[in-house]
C-alpha cells in the first residue's frame, strides 16, 4: 500500500521528487490510513448504487426539483447566547435568569423531536451539523437546542450507521452561544430498559460534556426512577429539568387519575428531588389551551422554578395551548423550525414568534432569519421523502388513542409491517383500550412501546379487553407486556391493576421496588474489557458510554464502520442512493483533508454475481468489486 502511495502521489507523478521524496513527504505514511477510509466509503457507495439502500427500497423518492440544502452564510464573530449564562452563572444561576425573563424563551427542536416526530429520526448529523453555525449567528435568542437523546441515539448507530457521540460535540463546537438540551428517560437512559444506577451516572458524567439542559422524564411519572438521574446531572454542574408527563385531561371529571392536584404534586416532589427546572412534557399533545392555562397557573402558584411546555401539533391546537400557557406564565416553551413544524411534530416557530412580536412577552428572535433557517430545513426534509408518513392532517383522533408524537407513526409502520395497514383507526381504538386495561397508565417511551404491543397483539388476534381478562383463553402475551406488568418498569400511580397482573404474570411475583435497585451496580472495568475484546479495539470513553447502552448493537455499529468508514460525511443523497455515472461529489473526511469522488460507470455484472463500480477519487482511477444482490 506504501508504495501505491507514492507511485500514486501527483508529485511522483508529475516527476517533481529526489531521491529524498519519501523523506520529504510524510503524508505519504497516513495516506496509507487516508487511503482506507476512502476505499472503505467507495466500497459502500459502489454497493449502495449497484444494490440500493434497505431502508428506502420501495419508498418514495425525493422530489426531481428538490434543492440542494444550503445552510444561510454568516460571518463575523457569534453573538453571546444563553450559553454563556450558564458559563458565567452556573446551571442554578440559569435557572434564575430563565424566571427573570420578562420574554418567552424558545427551545428549537428540529434536531432532536421534530424529526423523530416526522421522519422516523433518521435525520443525519451532517444536515445538522452544516447548520448549526447558521443558528449560532442568526437565532442567538434561542433557549436552547434540543438535539440529542430520545431515540437519536440508537437510531444514529443502528440506521445511520454514525456515532451520536460526534453529531454531538460537532453541533456544540459549531454554535458556542447555544445551550444544547437532550431528552433522558430516567432510570432508562437513552434506552428502553432500566439500567444498573452506575451506568446511568457514567453515562451522564458523559453527556454532560457536550449537553447542558438534560430534560429527565420517566414513562410513569415515578419519581423514585428519576433521582439517579436527576443527582447525576445536578452533580455534573449542567441544568436538570425534570419533566412532568402529561395524559389524560385536567377538565375533564371522568379522568381523575391524571387531575391538577396529581400534577401539582408531581412538581412538588421534582423540585424536592432537586430539579432546577421544570417542564410539562405533553409528549402526544393532549393538553388543551383551557387545561393549559388552568395547570400553568396552578404550577407557577406552586413554585418559583422556571417552567417550559413541551406539546406536539397531532391534533392541530398545539399552538393555542402554547400561547394559552405562556399567557399563565410558561417561561420556554418548545417549538420547530416551519418547515419541520406541525402534525405529530411540534408547533411552528416562525408562527410563535409572530404571534408574540409587538407584545411585552417578544422573543426577540428575527422572522426573517426562522424563514432562511427554514428553507433550508425545507431542502433537508425533502431529501428524506422516503420516512415521511401518510399523515397530512390534524387528527383530533390523538385524544382518543393518547399516542406520543415519536411513536404515532413508528407504530404505523409496524401496523403495516404486520399487514394491518387498513385496520389503523383500530389499532387506535385498541391502543385506547390496552392503555385502560393497564389501568390508565402515561404512555411514553418505553411504556407507549408496551401499550403499542399490547394494542397489535389485541388487533392481530380480534381480541376485545373481555377476551383478553377471561381466564378461559390461553394468550401468550407480549414479553414487554409481562415485564412492565411485572414491575420492570417501575410503579404507575395507584399500582398495577392487581386482576391484569395476575392473568399476565400467572403465578410469577411481581416486584414494586424500584427495578435498578435489584439489578445492583455493573462492574465498569469488566464491561470494558468485554467490550473491547468483543470490538477488536480500545474503546473512548463515549464509546464505552455507548457500548454500555447498546452493547450488541453498538458492537454490530463498529463493524459496520469498519466495514464502510465513516459514511456520516456523506451527503444524504450519496448515502441512501448512491451515485450515478458521472456524478461527482467532494466529501470533507476530516478538517481540511478532502476527497473528491466521481462515478465514472457501472460495469456488466459478471457471471459470477460480481460488478466492477469505477471512480475517480481524486482524480485517479479506482475499482471497486462488489457482489450485486439485486
Ligand atoms: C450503514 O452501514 O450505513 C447501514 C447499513 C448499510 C447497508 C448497506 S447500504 C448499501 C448496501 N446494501 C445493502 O443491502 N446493505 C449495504
Ligand atoms: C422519547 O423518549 O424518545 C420521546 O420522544 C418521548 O416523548
Ligand atoms: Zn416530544
Amino acid at each position: 500500500a506504501f508504495l501505491e502511495n507514492v507511485l500514486a502521489h501527483p508529485d511522483f507523478i508529475a516527476n517533481r521528487y529526489t531521491t529524498k521524496f519519501i523523506d520529504d513527504t510524510p503524508s505519504l505514511l497516513d495516506l496509507g490510513q487516508r487511503r482506507d477510509r476512502a476505499t472503505r466509503l467507495l466500497t459502500y457507495i459502489a454497493d449502495v448504487s449497484v444494490n440500493g439502500h434497505p431502508d428506502v427500497k420501495d419508498r418514495a423518492l425525493p422530489p426531481a426539483h428538490a434543492r440542494r440544502p444550503r445552510a444561510p452564510d454568516v460571518a463575523g464573530p457569534v453573538p453571546d447566547g444563553a450559553r454563556q449564562i450558564l458559563e458565567r452563572d452556573g446551571a442554578a444561576g440559569l435557572a434564575r435568569w430563565v424566571r427573570q425573563q420578562p420574554q418567552v424563551l424558545l427551545t428549537d427542536t428540529t434536531m432532536r423531536d421534530a424529526h423523530q416526530s416526522l421522519l422516523a429520526t433518521r435525520m443525519r448529523s451532517r444536515d445538522m451539523v452544516d447548520v448549526a453555525e447558521s443558528y449560532a449567528h442568526m437565532a442567538p435568542q434561542l433557549f436552547s437546542l434540543e438535539c440529542w437523546g430520545g431515540a437519536t441515539f440508537d437510531v444514529a448507530m443502528r440506521f445511520l450507521s454514525e456515532d451520536p457521540w460526534e453529531r454531538l460535540h460537532a453541533i456544540r463546537e459549531k454554535a458556542p452561544n447555544l445551550l444544547t438540551q437532550m431528552l433522558l428517560r430516567g432510570a432508562n437512559g437513552v434506552g428502553y430498559t432500566n439500567y444498573p444506577d452506575n451506568v446511568v451516572r457514567y453515562f451522564i458524567a458523559e453527556a454532560a460534556k457536550g449537553i447542558d439542559i438534560f430534560r429527565i422524564f420517566d414513562c410513569l411519572n415515578w419519581v423514585e426512577n428519576m433521582r439517579v438521574a436527576i443527582d447525576a446531572v445536578v452533580e455534573s454542574g449542567k441544568l436538570a429539568q425534570g419533566a412532568l408527563c402529561y395524559t389524560g385531561d385536567i377538565l375533564d371529571p371522568d379522568r381523575a387519575k391524571y387531575s391538577l392536584a396529581y400534577y401539582v404534586d408531581l412538581a412538588r416532589q421534582l423540585e424536592a428531588a432537586g430539579c432546577q427546572m421544570l417542564a410539562v412534557k405533553d409528549m402526544a399533545g393532549l393538553l388543551k389551551p383551557a387545561a393549559a392555562t388552568a395547570l400553568f397557573k396552578a404550577l407557577r402558584e406552586t413554585t418559583d422554578l422556571p417552567i417550559a411546555l413541551h406539546s406536539h401539533d397531532t391534533s392541530g391546537a398545539a399552538a393555542a395551548t402554547l400561547l394559552a400557557a405562556i399567557d399563565a406564565g410558561a417561561d420556554s416553551v418548545d417549538a420547530a423550525m416551519d418547515s419541520m413544524s406541525g402534525t405529530t411534530s411540534q408547533p411552528c416557530l416562525g408562527a410563535i414568534v409572530e404571534a408574540l412580536r409587538h407584545t411585552d412577552k417578544d422573543t426577540g428572535l428575527d422572522p426573517a432569519a426562522i424563514r432562511e433557517l427554514s428553507f433550508y430545513w425545507e431542502a433537508v426534509r425533502a431529501q428524506y421523502a422516503a420516512f415521511e408518513s401518510d399523515l397530512r392532517s390534524g387528527a383530533s383522533e390523538v385524544y382518543l388513542h393518547e399516542m406520543p408524537g415519536g411513536q404515532f407513526t413508528n407504530l404505523k409502520e409496524q401496523a403495516r409491517s404486520l399487514g394491518l395497514d387498513t385496520r389503523w383507526h383500530e389499532v387506535a381504538r385498541a391502543y385506547h383500550d390496552a392503555n385502560l386495561l393497564f389501568g390508565d397508565i402515561v404512555k411514553v417511551t418505553p411504556s407507549s412501546k408496551v401499550v403499542g404491543d399490547m394494542a397489535l397483539m389485541m388487533v392481530a388476534q380480534e381480541l376485545t379487553p373481555e377476551d383478553v381478562l377471561d381466564p378461559g383463553r390461553d394468550i401468550a402475551f407480549p414479553a414487554s407486556v409481562v415485564e412492565m406488568l411485572r414491575g420492570d418498569l417501575g410503579q404507575p400511580p395507584g399500582g398495577w391493576p392487581e386482576n391484569v397482573q395476575q392473568r399476565v404474570l400467572g403465578k410469577a411475583a411481581p416486584i414494586t421496588v424500584r427495578p435498578a435497585s435489584l439489578l445492583g451496580e455493573q462492574d465498569l472495568a469488566a464491561a470494558r474489557t468485554e467490550a473491547e475484546s468483543q470490538c477488536g479495539r480500545s474503546l473512548s470513553d463515549p464509546e464505552f458510554a455507548s457500548y454500555l447502552m447498546y452493547p450488541k448493537l453498538f458492537t454490530a455499529y463498529v463493524e459496520a464502520r469498519r466495514k464502510y468508514g465513516p459514511v456520516a460525511v456523506l451527503p444524504t443523497p450519496v448515502y441512501f442512493y448512491g451515485m450515478q455515472p458521472g456524478d461527482e461529489v467532494n466529501v470533507e473526511i476530516e478538517r481540511g483533508k478532502s476527497l473528491v469522488i466521481s462515478l465514472t460507470a457501472v460495469g456488466a455484472t459478471e457471471e459470477d454475481g460480481s460488478v466492477r463500480v469505477f471512480f475517480e477519487l481524486n482524480g485517479q482511477p479506482r475499482i471497486i468489486t462488489i457482489a450485486d444482490r439485486t
